[in-house]
């Protein structure tokens, strides 16, 4: 399907998504977030792709939800298309591994999406955000919630409630980011790493990745438990055969990803 709005690349089993939108610094509407869905369902569904990058230029990864698509808004036309909860979240829905690569701008809507992949690595130049104090709002895509679990009570207070921009370094001492890079070296940094993750059986990865996402919202009790149930499940894959085995032989794995 032809895109407007966002790139899409594979190579390997990777697939890189570009938000395209540079003279409005990636601004997030209705068709770009609705391109971001249909990309995101393709790639789930295809065996061939085992982690995606979503990324934005160099100015942008994105400085938010689009202020002058929705400044019209009222409450009754933003509660009943609710097109956020039903594109912005196929970010947040995606079951495999997902990358944030961050570089410019991440603010507001462009901060919660970035947040809802599974990590953000970010370049020196990356800014973070909740800057929606400024225009009479609060984040409403998951920004305070996240934040609050990323980067703590003060932090995110201090975030949302000043509409203050965060640089890449604290953005990484607080433990928003994953790792800064120098920002020429961003993009080969990431594709390293999806490219590392693709390479895993994709089942392990999959479940890996719904242990980690309950944990967060579950008791410590709860998620040792569910993490030793996938743990056991993962000894009917052939993959754990071939894993275990290669190591035993000493050569490297060839997972089938089943
Ligand atoms: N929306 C629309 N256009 C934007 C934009 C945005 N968020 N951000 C930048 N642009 C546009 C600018 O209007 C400008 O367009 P032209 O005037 O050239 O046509 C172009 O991008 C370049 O921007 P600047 O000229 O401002 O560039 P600067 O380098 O001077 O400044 C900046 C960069 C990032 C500091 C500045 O652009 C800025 O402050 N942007 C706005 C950042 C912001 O406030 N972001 C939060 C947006 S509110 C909801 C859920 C979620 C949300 C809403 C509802 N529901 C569940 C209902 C989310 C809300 C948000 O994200």
């Amino acid at each position: 399907m032809p895109y407007e709005l966002i790139e899409l690349d594979r190579e390997g089993r990777v697939a890189t998504l570009r938000l395209n939108r540079p003279k409005a610094l990636n601004a997030l509407n209705a068709e770009m977030m609705g391109e971001v869905a249909a990309a995101l369902s393709d790639l789930e569904r295809d065996d061939g792709i085992g982690c995606v990058i979503l990324t934005g230029n160099e100015k942008a990864f994105a400085a938010g939800a689009d202020i002058k698509e929705m400044v019209g808004d009222d409450y009754l036309s933003i509660y009943k298309t609710d097109r956020f909860e039903q594109n912005h979240c196929s970010v947040e829905r995606f079951r495999k591994p997902i990358i944030a690569a961050v570089s410019g701008y991440a603010l507001g809507g462009g901060c919660e999406i970035a947040m809802m992949c599974d990590f953000i690595i970010a370049s020196n130049t990356a800014k973070f955000g909740q800057p929606e104090i400024n225009l009479g709002v609060i984040p409403g895509i998951g920004g305070t919630q996240r934040l609050l679990r990323a980067v703590g009570k003060a932090k995110a207070m201090d975030l949302c409630l000043t509409g203050r921009i965060m640089d890449a370094s604290e953005a990484e001492h607080s433990g928003l980011v994953a790792r800064v890079v120098p920002v020429d070296d961003l993009m080969d940094t990431v594709r390293e790493a999806a490219a590392k993750i693709a390479g895993h059986s994709q089942p392990a990865t999959m479940i890996l990745k719904e242990v980690i996402e309950t944990g967060a919202e579950t008791s410590l009790r709860e998620g040792i438990r569910f993490e030793r149930r996938m743990f056991q499940s993962l000894f009917t894959t052939e993959d754990q055969k071939e894993g275990m085995n290669a190591f035993i032989e000493k050569r490297k794995p060839h997972f089938k990803h089943r």
